[in-house]
């Protein structure tokens, strides 16, 4: 199938790291993947005003759709910590503050959570992600992945909490994982794979 007769998604992420894993995840599924730096000439910032992850995907999906008539793509997505009454949550990007980086981010992580023991360290990353495709629809679709909080940052690979968050019956963090390794239990592509099947797209 020839590029031009694919539909095109415009992924309504800044999020770098976000962008790369579902251009991986959805690398052979025939959609036109188009990034906000492709389509915008400048920086978008989108305030996320939502108090749940849903609200905060479609207000993304829905001004980026509205700016350019194509069906938008948003996932909004975190860490809810069980010992942090579920912080960080959708304040994910901004835990440390709003101008906060990765790096304080996790710190400020490690320090909440200095006194609570393996046991109590239980976590999850959530991702919904919000599909506009006309003007009064859109799909949605929800993925969870389990884990435990490390006590250090481990690995490299991935972003945000990747270092910190090891998910269920391994014994490494995300960010030691490969990319495919992440992606065959990851919050995102089972999102992914849940508003595929909503959509009636199968994998190429
Ligand atoms: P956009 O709104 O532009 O998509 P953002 O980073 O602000 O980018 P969110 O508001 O959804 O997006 O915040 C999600 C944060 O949750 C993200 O910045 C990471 O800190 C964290 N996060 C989500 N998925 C993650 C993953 O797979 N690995 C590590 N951290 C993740």
């Amino acid at each position: 199938m020839h590029n031009n007769s694919l539909k095109k998604v415009l992924v309504a992420t800044s999020n770098r790291g976000k962008l790369l894993e579902i251009q991986q995840i959805l690398r052979s599924v025939p959609l036109e993947l188009i990034s906000m730096d492709e389509y915008f000439d400048s920086q978008v910032e989108i305030e996320e005003t939502g108090s749940t992850f849903e609200e905060n995907a479609l207000i993304k999906a829905q001004w980026v759709y509205n700016k350019s008539g194509l069906w938008a793509l948003a996932d909004d997505s975190g860490l809810e910590v069980d010992a942090l009454g579920g912080k960080p949550g959708v304040l994910s990007a901004r835990f440390a503050g709003v101008n906060a980086g990765t790096e304080e981010n996790n710190r400020k992580l490690l320090n909440e959570l200095e006194n609570i023991s393996a046991s109590d360290r239980s976590a999850r990353f959530r991702c919904v992600l919000v599909l506009k495709t006309a003007p009064d629809s859109y799909l949605c679709s929800e993925g969870v992945c389990e884990g435990h909080i490390g006590f250090e940052p481990r690995g490299s690979n991935g972003f945000g909490y990747d270092p910190l968050f090891i998910p269920e019956g391994l014994d490494r963090t995300f960010a030691q994982l490969s990319s495919e390794e992440k992606h065959l239990l990851s919050h995102r592509a089972k999102a992914l794979k849940s508003l595929l099947e909503k959509l009636n797209v199968l994998p190429l």
